[in-house]
């Protein structure tokens, strides 16, 4: 079954794009800098490429093994539709995008991999 669970997370998929600001590092705030990226998760993880044609040199990678993704607060953004995303290693992002369907579509797909991850 572990196996099983290691390989269905392996397969998980889904792109699309997002805007997405890195919010703090090792508990020390940074600046919002949002920018939309073209976001891949694949193999469990996270990769954020400044567009859909763009090579895998330059993206940023994120494991998402022992992360966890909530609905920000309304104090985190003054945007709608915030995931907040905290990696293992502390590193604290926020990602966004202004249509409801394609943040709650994302959301879903963390919990398929929760409940996989669980599992491992
Ligand atoms: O949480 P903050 O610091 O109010 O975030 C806003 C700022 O980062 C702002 O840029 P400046 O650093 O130039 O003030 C951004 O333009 C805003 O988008 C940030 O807030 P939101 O509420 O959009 O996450």
């Amino acid at each position: 079954l572990k196996h099983l669970h290691r390989y269905q997370v392996q397969n998980l998929e889904k792109a699309g794009i997002l805007n997405k600001t890195k919010v703090s590092e090792n508990g020390k705030k940074v600046r919002k800098n949002w920018t939309q990226t073209w976001t891949v998760l694949h193999g469990g993880v996270l990769t954020f490429h400044k567009d859909p044609k763009s090579t895998a040199t330059g993206a940023s990678v994120l494991d998402l093994k022992g992360a966890t993704i909530c609905w920000a607060t309304k104090d985190k953004s003054s945007k709608k539709n915030v995931l907040e995303l905290k990696t293992k290693n502390a590193v604290e992002f926020l990602i966004q995008y202004d249509t409801e369907s394609i943040i709650v579509d994302w959301h879903r797909q963390k919990i398929k991999m929760e409940a996989l991850l669980e599992n491992i």
